[in-house]
């Protein structure tokens, strides 16, 4: 078909090219900015200890043991922002981080507690459901939400039902598959469109993008991502 309009990305002339590598280091410049001051807030154990602002918010979800402190870390280039544990389940609270300078923060990164961790009791596992939900469902002014699948075992029970969540709520979800560097290319392609098939059934707005804290690239495309979202 000839008729996509001229600016789509299939008809870009190529003499555009330069113009693309100034945005794109734009681009990391913007987003570098954002992530320079990184600095946590405040740990929530119930709705009424979040922070009473309207700060634009983006949220990351998934399995305990997913990857999730680790990828945190990565994109806001800290070692210790988010703990990284070998013991799983250990967070229980909801972690506020401000983004951007001390007393102008542009936005807020937002750490949910990790499910699905075999050796809590039940009563505990429903609690931590309760509140995320409550959270997705209720929280006005979270923009997205990041939800980190491990890549070798996507799509548990609890990863779908953030996704109806997310879709119940009209909330716009980036879906990372962590730890691709366990995989060669081709896998990675595979398990992507997988996924990709698996949420095609919910509507809403879904993406998927591999992630590894190892990729230099997938952590600054991310960074750079959350930084468009946010403009
Ligand atoms: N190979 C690989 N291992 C990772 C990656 N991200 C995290 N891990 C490891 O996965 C384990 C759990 O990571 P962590 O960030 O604590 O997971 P969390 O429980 O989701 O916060 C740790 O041993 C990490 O070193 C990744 O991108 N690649
Ligand atoms: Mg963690």
């Amino acid at each position: 078909m000839n008729d996509a309009p001229k600016n789509s990305p299939n008809t870009k002339p190529k003499t555009d090219q330069s113009d693309d590598q100034g945005a794109d280091k734009n681009a990391n410049r913007s987003a570098d900015q954002l992530f320079q001051h990184v600095d946590f807030l405040l740990g929530a154990a119930a709705a009424h200890q979040f922070p009473d602002d309207q700060l634009p918010e983006i949220a990351f979800a998934g399995r305990s043991n997913v990857g999730k402190s680790s990828a945190l870390n990565a994109l806001c280039r800290r070692r210790k922002l988010a703990r990284t544990s070998k013991v799983p389940g250990r967070t229980q609270e909801i972690n506020f981080f401000n983004l951007g300078a001390a007393g102008e923060p542009k936005a807020r990164l937002v750490d949910l507690p990790g499910y699905g961790f075999a050796q809590v009791p039940l009563s505990v596992k429903e609690k931590w459901q309760k509140n995320i939900h409550h959270y997705l469902s209720k929280r006005s002014n979270l923009l997205i939400l990041v939800l980190l699948m491990d890549i070798r075992h996507p799509l548990t029970d609890l990863d779908k039902q953030m996704l109806d969540w997310a879709s119940e709520s009209n909330l716009p979800t980036q879906i990372l598959l962590t730890k691709s560097d366990k995989f060669k290319r081709g896998k990675i392609k595979q398990v992507c469109a997988q996924v990709e098939t698996e949420i095609e059934r919910l509507p809403g707005q879904f993406a998927v993008e591999p992630f590894s804290v190892h990729n230099v690239e997938a952590v600054s495309l991310i960074r750079r991502q959350i930084a468009e979202w946010l403009t």
